[in-house]
């Protein structure tokens, strides 16, 4: 079951249930103010498919938002091999401490954005402008209810600046945390296992001039904590009250020699769900 929330043509907030690849029905019509009771309900794919006589519209007449209501964003690193080499190779300084939290028992996981800070799908994400070298970060992201669950799956990136991160371990959360640095959304799938989504691929393409300067794609079993850990790590000695989202670390980074510019498209898709398309700005 795929949910998104969209803007109608009156400029009404709504929660959608995909029907097929161009259309969507307004579970709006149907009680369903938001995507966070859906994930808080016990049994929130019974509520979805006992709704019934709901109108249907097309996707091309709605704006899709991101999916993030009130929870915090969070996030996961060093989760595949590929980013564990990729950041030993950036930075001397840091390499002992990548390499170490990759085999570690306890993951590496840093507060990411707040609620209102995210971008949803079709608007700008941020390279900041004190920094050189930055990259888009595509990770599958993990939703979790109030009871500390995994009930939902989204497509999440985690803008980052690479120069800024390679110079001093302690500026990652200048590396990672800025306006417009992060996007989720826009299409929340539910009801699936951890076995399920591992058969899944992850990538990214971005266009410049109507061109992809880079692709790469490679598969959601690659990363090497289960969900269940993450999870539990995220949610040790804290709560949330409203929920949270946990992306859960890349495993595509672009060539060393690779830097975003304003202007470039970023694609991120994910095969069970679907595609984040976002353009890039300075700020
Ligand atoms: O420690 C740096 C950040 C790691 C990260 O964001 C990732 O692996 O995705
Ligand atoms: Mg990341």
């Amino acid at each position: 079951m795929k949910l998104c929330r969209f803007k109608n043509a009156e400029g009404e907030l709504r929660v959608g249930l995909a029907i097929d690849e161009s259309t969507i029905a307004d579970l709006s019509a149907g009680g369903v103010e938001s995507i966070t009771e859906i994930l808080e309900d016990a049994d929130g794919l019974a509520r979805v498919e006992g709704l019934s006589d709901l109108p249907t519209i097309s996707l091309a007449e709605v704006e899709l938002l991101s999916p993030v209501e009130k929870q915090e964003v969070w996030a996961a690193g060093v989760t595949y091999l590929r980013s564990k080499k990729a950041r030993m190779e950036e930075s001397d300084f840091s390499a002992n401490a990548y390499d170490k939290v990759y085999e570690a028992g306890r993951p590496e996981i840093f507060f990411k954005s707040l609620p209102n800070k995210v971008v949803g799908p079709g608007e700008a994400v941020g390279i900041r402008e004190d920094s050189k070298w930055n990259v888009p970060e595509p990770e599958l992201t993990l939703m979790v209810n109030s009871r500390k669950e995994l009930v939902g799956y989204t497509i999440g990136n985690d803008m980052s600046s690479r120069d800024i991160e390679g110079e001093n371990l302690l500026y990652l959360p200048q590396a990672k945390v800025y306006d417009r640095s992060c996007a989720v959304g826009p299409w929340v799938v539910l009801g699936l296992s951890e076995a399920e989504v591992r058969k899944w691929t992850i990538g990214v393409e971005i266009v410049r001039d109507g061109e992809t300067i880079f692709s790469g794609e490679t598969s959601i079993n690659n990363i090497k904590r289960t969900f269940d850990e993450l999870v539990d790590y995220l949610c040790r000695s804290q709560t949330f009250p409203q929920g949270a989202m946990l992306l859960t670390g890349t495993g595509v980074v672009p060539g060393d020699e690779f830097s975003l510019a304003p202007k470039d498209v970023i694609r991120i898709t994910i095969s069970g769900i679907g595609t984040l398309d976002n353009f890039v700005e300075s700020v």
